[in-house]
């Protein structure tokens, strides 16, 4: 059902420690984890703890602080991988591609001349 938000999404239970995850980030705004499905080396989520379905619905306040940390965060995994450029990505709603109904950013770390693994 569009715009709804649904608590018991797997992202809320990975912040709650409940299902592990490779962690690389945590504050009190979110968390930033290894994607299991990673479309390039380094591929990491960006996940508010602050619950919401998507972009759509986020609290523009809280979209602020997270907003900081993502650009922190893509600048590290830049960094650390050695990659060329980031690819951020947000899909709101099955139409755009999510898949996973809780607020996440994908930092895809792109490398020159190498494609994606999709
Ligand atoms: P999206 O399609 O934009 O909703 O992205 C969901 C992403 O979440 C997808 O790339 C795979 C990832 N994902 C799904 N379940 C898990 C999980 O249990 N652990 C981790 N680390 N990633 C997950």
């Amino acid at each position: 059902m569009a715009g709804h938000y649904d608590p018991n999404n797997i992202f809320t239970k990975i912040i709650a420690g409940d299902i592990p995850s490779h962690k690389v980030f945590e504050d009190d705004v979110c968390i930033s984890i290894m994607d299991i499905m990673p479309e390039s080396r380094g591929h990491v989520l960006v996940i508010p703890k602050q619950g919401s379905r998507n972009l759509i619905d986020a609290d523009p306040e809280v979209l602020g602080d997270v907003m900081k940390r993502v650009q922190s965060i893509a600048v590290a995994v830049k960094k650390a991988m050695h990659a060329d450029g980031i690819l951020l990505r947000q899909s709101s709603e099955e139409v755009a591609g999510q898949t996973v109904y809780h607020l996440h950013f994908h930092i895809i770390p792109c490398y020159a001349g190498q494609r994606r693994n999709r």
